[in-house]
Order: C-alpha cells, then structure tokens, then sequence
C-alpha cells in the first residue's frame, strides 16, 4: 500500500493490523474498520482491560487475538501502531524487513479529517496547556475538542466526526514524543512547545533523539502554519532555528509577545492589562506560563481577548497536577501523580512554601534522581518517602542531604506520611516515576492516593 501520498491514500478493503489492543489501538481499529479496511489487533497481554476490549472488537466483527503476536500480524497492507510499542521492537524491525508500511494511531487518524489540529507538546505543562485551550477555543466559529496523549484518542474523535460532521471542530492535541515516531502526513495548524528537559530517556536514548521526535511533529509544517514556543527556553528556541513556519513565541520575561507578563498583571494584545496575576486560580510560574502559550494560540484561532481572560481568571486545574485532595489535622495533602518525571516533581516544589513530605518512588524511566539534590537542599523538603521499583535507588541518589524513610508500596508511603506530618506541612505525591511497577497509569495512581487520604479523612 501507498502511503507517501496522502491524497490517494484508501484503506477500503485493504488489510490492516493494529498492534496493541490498549486505548489508542482500540480507537484505530474501530476508525479502520469503519472506514471500510480488515482489521486485525493483536496484542501479547492478558489484562482483564485487553480482554474486555477484545470481547468488543469480537462483536464488533474485528478479528483480534491476544496472548501473542502471530505471524499473522505480517498478513497486512499497513500497520497501525501503539504509541507505547518502540520504534527497535523486534516486531517492528521485522514488518520492516518485509516492507509492511507502518502508522502510528495519530498518523492513521489524520487521515480521516480536515479539521484544523493545534497540536501542543513539550516535556511539561502539555495537559494543563491543552485542558485551559480547549476552553478558551469554544466560541461561535470554533469548537475545540480535546484528545491524543491525555487519554482521549484521536481516532475516537475522529470516529465521533465522521459520524456526526461538525464544521466548526478544531482539534486540540495533546502529543508524546512516542506519537510521533510513525508520522508521514500530520500537519498541525498551531503546533505549540511548552519546554524541553530530559524525559523518557530509557525509551529515546539521547536527549537529541528525544528532541528529534518531539521536533517532527512539526516536520510538515510550511510558513502558512504557527509554531507557538517557549522563548525562554534555550533548548527550544535552538531547536526551531530554522523552521520555515511563522514564529509566535510566549515568554515570562520579553514584553514583545502576543500576550505580556509585566508588573503582576498579563496584558492584552492590545496593550491594555486583561488580569492580575493574583486573579489566576492555577498557582505557580509554571502555570503562568502554560497560560500564555495556550492564549497565544487561542488568538490565532481567532477566539477574542475577553474569552480569553474569562478562562485564565475561572480555570481551576487539571486533575492529578498539583490538585489540592484536603487537609487533615492542618496537613494539606497533594496529588500529583502525573509528575512522571523529575522536571515535574521541581515545579511542584516550586509551587509551595510550606514544609514539604515528599513522596517519589515507582518504576525508573531513566532519571537520575541525584539531579534533585540542590532542589531539594533549597526548597522546604523535610521528609522523602520512596516506594515502589525504584524507591532503593531514590533512597541512595539522595543519601543523607535529607531524611528519607523507604517502604514498599503508595499504600505504605500515605500511612507512614500521615503518621510522620506535623500541622502545617504539606504531604505532596509528585513521584517523579511512571506508574506502572504497581499501577495501570498515573490516572489510577493518582485516584488510589486520593482514596486513601479520603479514608484518612472518614476515619477521624
Ligand atoms: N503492546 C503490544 N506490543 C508491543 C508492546 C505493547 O501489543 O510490542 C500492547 C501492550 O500489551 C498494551 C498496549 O500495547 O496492551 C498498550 O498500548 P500503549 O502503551 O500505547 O497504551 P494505550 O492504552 O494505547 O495509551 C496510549 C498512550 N500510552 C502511552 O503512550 C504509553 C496514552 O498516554 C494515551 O492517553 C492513549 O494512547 C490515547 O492517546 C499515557 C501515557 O502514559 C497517558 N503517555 C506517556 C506520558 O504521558 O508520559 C507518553
């Protein structure tokens, strides 16, 4: 199958296996299957999620086996992959011997709308930046639609427009690095970059191959498209050099951007102040930031400075980042869950005064945890409570720059948090890890900790 030209690309009766039956393969292999193709998902796992999904595709009349991948997978015109399969698996390496033509899921469902896509990436801040977009992207014209990386996959979205056209949809794309391994055609309008740091090292290698992937997401983008970028980060703005697309930065610090920080209040793009600072619900620089790139966007869109400033003044957050769960005995405890990385867990230490418990621990993706000591030898961190796969590993980055206490599971680490806390500390999971030694992901990690502190609660 041909797939260099996106025009004539047709999927109708063409033989396609999806590899990994999770969220985003079950998404495409619905989309394939509507848009005409036989569909084939394979995944290896034996989850009682992959089962459930297996029983759809099954009624569905979708072929699907689960336990392996079979020689059957190489029966196929194209393949749709799963972010979360690397682009070395053997299994990869081996369709592209035989020359199997391979998508990732973001790549397939592009295919299938001419909706304007605003993609956001970078190494944090992408959830909270498309969550507050989304809202600020709903007026007459536009009507934005969140999906990709925080859960919602695109070719649902898609599946959803096809079904149901809505001339008015903009998508709002929250991408990975992972996404963007098997791209050939994806164009977004606005294509935004929060930052860039060290992340998912185990799985890139380098932090250039790393940057390499985060950068092809804008590989098709010509000068009639917006990259909208972090101007205060050196790394980003190096990587951007020379791109041909027309450049609208943010930034915290210069005065000549679309919107402007001065003096504790953000200006308007006509000059005039649109808030104050103290007015923002979402609490620290980080978020301050997050907000500009996201109103920059916006006025692309064409969305007015007054939706825009309705939103920064009413957005409350994005569950598991930095979300405020209660406060028992005058201890506030924080869920944080989706800091799976050590740039994360810094601008959640940033973003309190108090004294701090912090709790980090699960499964290592390849950071060095001895990159926190100056943080935390500055900020207010008193207690460290590791856990999980890497909670030895913590515990001997850190040595004795600060008293820490090693137990094994996110259980144990709540108990042993509310045990240790005195009245006016804040017991803050920023874990700084992947979830998945003891979890599903870091939406279920997050929701266990929320449980456990309610139990807490109900049990005073
Ligand atoms: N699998 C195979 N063969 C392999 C390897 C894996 O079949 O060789 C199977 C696994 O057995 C598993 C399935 O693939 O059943 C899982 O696929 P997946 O890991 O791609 O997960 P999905 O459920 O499809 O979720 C993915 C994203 N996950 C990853 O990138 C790891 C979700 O991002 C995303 O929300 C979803 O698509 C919808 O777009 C999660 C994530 O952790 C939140 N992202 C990382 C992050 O934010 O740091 C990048």
């Amino acid at each position: 199958m041909d797939i260099h030209h996106r025009a004539t690309i047709d999927i109708k009766d063409k033989s396609i296996s999806v590899i990994g039956l999770g969220l985003s393969g079950s998404a495409a292999a619905k989309l394939a299957h509507y848009a005409g193709a036989r569909v084939f998902v394979s995944d290896p796992g034996t989850s009682l999620d992959i089962n459930m999904r297996a029983d759809e595709m099954m009624q569905m009349n979708i072929s699907v086996e689960t336990g392996m991948h079979s020689d059957r997978i190489n029966e196929a015109d194209l393949w749709i992959v799963s972010p979360g399969v690397p682009k070395d698996a053997d299994i990869i390496l081996q369709a592209q011997e035989k020359n199997i033509p391979i998508v990732g899921e973001i790549e397939f469902a592009s295919w299938f709308t001419e909706s304007p896509i605003i993609a956001v990436t970078g190494s944090n801040g992408k959830t909270t930046t498309v969550n507050v977009l989304v809202e600020m992207c709903q007026s007459e014209n536009v009507r934005g639609t969140l999906a990709g990386n925080v859960g919602i996959p695109f070719s649902s979205s898609v599946l959803e427009e096809m079904k149901s056209p809505e001339p008015k949809t903009v998508y709002v794309l929250e991408i990975s690095s992972f996404q963007m391994e098997f791209i050939h055609h994806f164009h977004p309008k606005i294509a935004i970059y929060t930052n860039i740091s060290p992340d998912h090292l185990n799985r890139h290698g380098t932090m250039d191959e790393y940057i390499a992937m985060k950068m092809r997401m804008v590989e098709n983008q010509t000068k009639k498209d917006f990259i909208v970028y972090n101007m205060d980060d050196p790394l980003l703005t190096m990587a951007l050099k020379d791109h041909p697309a027309t450049m609208t930065p943010f930034s915290m610090v210069r005065a000549d951007m679309t919107f402007r920080l001065q003096t504790n209040s953000i200006y308007g793009t006509n000059g005039s102040p649109l808030i104050a600072v103290q007015d923002l619900i979402l609490p620290g620089p980080h978020n301050l930031s997050n907000i500009l790139a996201a109103s920059t966007a916006a006025h692309l869109m064409g969305i007015s400075d007054q939706r825009i400033a309705k939103i920064m003044g009413s957005f409350p957050g994005v569950e598991h980042r930095l979300e405020y769960v209660s406060a028992i005995d005058d201890v506030q405890y924080i869920n944080d869950s989706k800091a799976t990385n050590l740039d994360a867990v810094l601008v959640a230490l940033e973003s309190f005064e108090q004294p701090l418990i912090l709790i980090l621990g699960g499964q290592n993706k390849g950071a060095d945890f001895r990159l926190l000591l100056p943080h935390i030898e500055s900020s207010h961190v008193r207690l460290i409570i590791s856990y999980g796969e890497s909670g030895g590993e913590i515990v001997t980055a850190l040595g004795d720059a600060v008293r820490s206490v090693q137990v094994t599971d996110l259980k144990s680490a709540v108990t042993s948090a509310q045990s240790l806390a005195v009245p006016g500390d804040v017991v803050l999971l920023s874990p700084g890890c992947a979830s998945f030694d003891q979890f599903e992901n870091f939406e279920e990690r997050g929701a266990q900790f929320k449980t456990w502190i309610n139990d807490l609660e109900n049990k005073k």
